[in-house]
């Protein structure tokens, strides 16, 4: 039987909604509380209770956090990469204000445990773009990047400060066929397969020798259960967890695109976002994370594009 009673917000997101059905498989559906802007209707979430909130609303936030005595939160509700470039000063506030919210209610003794995201933003330029490790300097150039650097150092202080258990994975373009991604950089390794079914063909904003690591959902969701699952004593990274998935470039992902549909084509006509991947990492060494607590893929390219086109061929009725 479960202790745990977890809320998650951003829940009706892109890993909020294959988290919380995980957890509820896990924990059952009375043990999970799901949250978002969104209004409730019948099957928006698989959670057993849904509640409609603004998790800057840091009053509101912590009579749901007492209402239901919850002992542990997934706080995902963010601003991704593209969207906040566009919106700085509330992506600074979405992104940073209601981790330290969460945090302050852990050490008050609250809550007991909270997962954060992070992402492979926070290294930004100057550094080798291959196998970047666990510790090199950050130099974020995007307001994202900056948002969860900042992100991470305060979940660093609140563990050294006052021992709030707050663990945190830097994920890398995340994949996935159940939720669509919206505003992030890595998206175009997301609308490529719905476009490929639909159109035979995509246009890229991302050039086509432009390696960024990317991840399955489905090993996302692993990586990230097994890493709140694991005893505190095991951890050694208390800023956020480097997570390396695997690393390709939008040539690499059509040529195995047109393994499944030859009549596909790909073009490229870069925008803004770019910019913002010429300054993150091409591959990334996660060996910390794999010592610490046993993180391991299932999902290489190939797997993942078969799989992609399988499951996105039923939901197109294709
Ligand atoms: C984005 O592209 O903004 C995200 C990320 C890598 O954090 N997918």
């Amino acid at each position: 039987m479960t202790t745990e009673k977890i809320l998650i917000t951003g829940a009706l997101g892109q890993i909020g909604t294959e988290l919380t059905n995980r957890l509820v498989e896990i924990h059952g559906a009375e043990n999970v509380i799901a949250s978002g802007l969104d209004r409730w209707q019948k099957g928006l979430t698989s959670a057993g209770y849904y509640e409609r909130m603004d998790v800057s609303n840091t009053q509101l936030v912590r009579q749901v956090i007492k209402d239901y005595e919850i002992t542990t939160v997934y706080h995902l509700a963010s601003l991704l990469s593209g969207t906040s470039e566009k919106q700085p000063l509330f992506a600074w506030k979405l992104n940073v204000e209601p981790l330290l919210n969460f945090c302050e209610m852990a050490k008050e003794g609250l809550i007991s445990k909270i997962f954060w995201p992070s992402s492979i933003a926070v290294f930004g330029t100057g550094i080798p773009k291959e196998n970047v490790g666990q510790d090199v300097v950050l130099n974020p150039t995007t307001v994202y990047g900056i948002s969860k650097m900042s992100g991470e150092k305060w979940c660093e202080y609140y563990f050294d400060k006052y021992g709030v258990d707050v663990r945190s994975i830097r994920y890398p373009g995340l994949i996935s066929w159940k939720t669509p991604a919206g505003g992030g950089t890595t998206d175009y390794a997301v609308e490529i397969f719905y476009e490929a079914l639909e159109e035979k063909k995509y246009k890229s904003y991302i050039t086509e020798n432009t390696a960024m690591p990317m991840l399955y959902m489905d090993d996302a969701i692993d990586a990230t259960l097994k890493l709140m699952a694991a005893p505190k004593e095991n951890l050694t990274i208390h800023s956020s967890y480097n997570l390396g998935g695997m690393s390709f470039t939008p040539k690499e992902l059509a040529a195995e695109i047109k393994k499944e549909i030859p009549e596909f084509e790909i073009s490229y006509d870069a925008d803004f976002r770019q910019k913002i991947a010429d300054s993150w990492p091409a591959s990334i060494d996660d060996s910390i994370a794999k010592k610490d607590w046993d993180l391991n893929y299932t999902f290489g390219i190939s797997e993942m594009t078969q799989d992609m086109i399988k499951n996105l061929k039923i939901k197109l009725g294709k």
